[in-house]
């Protein structure tokens, strides 16, 4: 069957099953539930964690007894169940201060602030243990760049992470950055859109090991990209700290729906990816309920998006055992792996580029071959729809 097991390593945001259903036409549907109720729940389900920005747990300006009392109450509830907290991050987005950005805010002042605020939740995450710290750079981007040169927005952007680096390093925090690229929404366009942009920041930083990548499937696909390939990027980097799972469906808005709901094949070939990786991070899902729902459908959300990828990765271990696909696999794959000449993978020397220069290929027969992809495809479909 497909209950989730703390093992399988599935986590919510506090945001996700606790958002209230506001969008920018409508009023809240559903009444906030607490932390605590939401890490009970989620432990109920199978989660294995819950993961938290700043202001979900503690309010925006609470006081310091405030936020204790918050804190003990939190840490109580993860004791009682078992739930840990892998992740945490900053709110740097729904407050006006914020209106501009953050860390690449064109105000001085908004800027130190933001460093403030971060250097609490920081602290706040590593009390409650999180390993893992995401930024997700919410209001850093612009509708117009008539004001602020985009070049200081990137050069404000590493300061920030720089400093932010050198603080945890100073605190002797254990815990690592993940940053998580979104091309726009809510701001016009958001600075660093995709995994690649960001893979490539990562390198220009003080600190580059302590940083990595938070991929979410709505980001790369609102982007029109193949989340799939943005993911293999990252693993291929050694860069894939975290990962937010979802769905959405291209050109529309921010949808967040829940895993594996609108794109059933890619999210097949992410969990395939994932899990054949070697993948031992949290699965975790940004993603919250329709607006239709009551607290009750809110629950069947999450048991849906764990349930969709134990499924998913029923499915991903039968195409590794499926005797017809890998048989067409292997058959596809034969002369790829009887090839005798010389190739790239043995390195380049003088005398190699010259052997590469003479072989003489038969461009007729290799054109003409087909790779049986449509065959193969179709299994895999006839997989996904339960008929094999
Ligand atoms: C927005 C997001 C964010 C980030 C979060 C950090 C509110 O589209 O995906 O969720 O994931 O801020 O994890
Ligand atoms: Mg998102
Ligand atoms: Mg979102
Ligand atoms: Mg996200």
């Amino acid at each position: 069957d497909y209950t989730p097991k703390k093992s399988d390593k599935f986590t919510f945001g506090l945001w996700t099953v606790g958002n209230i259903g506001r969008d920018p036409f409508g009023d809240p549907v559903r009444t906030p539930m607490t932390p605590e109720h939401i890490v009970h729940k989620l432990s109920e389900l199978g989660a294995y964690g819950v993961n938290f920005h700043d202001n979900d747990l503690v309010p925006f300006g609470a006081s310091a007894q405030e936020r204790d009392r918050i804190v003990k109450s939190f840490k109580k509830a993860l004791e009682d169940t078992g739930m840990v907290v892998p992740m945490a991050t900053t709110n740097l987005f729904t407050h006006p201060i914020f209106k501009d950005g953050a860390f690449t805010s064109s105000d001085a002042k908004v800027r130190a602030f933001a460093l403030q605020k971060t250097m609490q939740a920081i602290d706040l995450g590593a009390e409650l243990g999180a390993t893992t710290y995401v930024f997700w750079g919410g209001r850093e981007g612009s509708e117009t760049d008539a004001y602020r040169n985009p070049v200081d927005a990137i050069k404000r952007f590493r300061e920030a992470i720089n400093y932010l680096c050198d603080y945890v390093i100073d605190q002797g925090y254990n815990m690592r950055f993940a940053l998580e690229p979104k091309p726009n929404e809510p701001r016009g366009d958001i600075y660093f859109p995709t995994v690649g942009h960001m893979l490539h920041f990562i390198s220009t930083l003080d600190h580059p090991e302590m940083v990595g990548l938070n991929p979410e499937f709505a980001h790369e696909t609102m982007a029109g990209l193949n989340f799939v390939h943005a993911v293999a990027e990252a693993i291929e980097a050694g860069k894939l700290f975290h990962i937010d799972l979802n769905d959405q469906i291209i050109g529309r808005y921010d949808q967040d729906f829940r895993f594996a709901s609108e794109n059933p094949k890619r999210a097949f070939f992410l969990v395939k990816l994932l899990e054949d990786s070697g993948y031992d991070g949290p699965r975790h899902f940004d993603a919250h309920a329709y607006r239709t729902e009551d607290e009750e459908g809110v629950w069947a959300f999450a048991r849906g998006c764990m349930r969709s990828y134990l499924i998913l990765k029923e499915k991903a271990q039968k195409f590794n055992k499926d005797a017809e696909i890998q048989g067409l696999l292997a058959e596809i794959r034969a002369e790829d792996e009887n090839y005798q000449g010389p190739s790239a993978s043995d390195g380049y020397s003088r005398e190699h580029a010259q052997q590469v220069k003479d072989y003489k290929f038969d461009v007729t027969a290799l054109s003409q071959r087909g790779r049986k992809y449509e065959e193969l495809d179709q299994l895999v479909m006839e997989l996904l729809l339960g008929v094999r």
